[in-house]
């Protein structure tokens, strides 16, 4: 009986630790360039992304998914924040910078 609690713990301590290194992505200051809906691309000029170790730059990243990219054109100023998802550094989350 025991053995199961633990169990359960481990369950929910493991789910609250993804959870917590999502949110705890930077959110990095962004101009986009670039976006191809099609192709699940955008390009932006970006500041540091401490968390892949990116200096400023501009480049083409790849997007999780589509429907990132609905929100945002050529000449927006955003914040995203990126991560590697397998191996790719890719943009997991972006909205219009305020
Ligand atoms: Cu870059």
């Amino acid at each position: 009986m025991n053995l199961i609690k633990l169990c359960i713990a481990c369950v929910a301590l493991a789910g609250a630790s993804v959870a917590l290194a999502q949110a705890a992505l930077p959110k990095v200051d962004a101009e986009v360039r670039n976006v191809d809906s099609a192709a699940k691309t955008i390009t932006l000029a970006h500041g540091d992304i401490p968390n892949v170790d990116m200096p400023a730059m501009t480049m083409v990243f790849r997007v999780k998914d589509a429907a990132l990219l609905d929100h945002v054109k050529t000449g927006d100023k955003v914040r995203f924040s990126a991560d590697k998802v397998d191996g790719l550094i890719t943009v997991v989350a972006i909205e219009p910078a305020n």
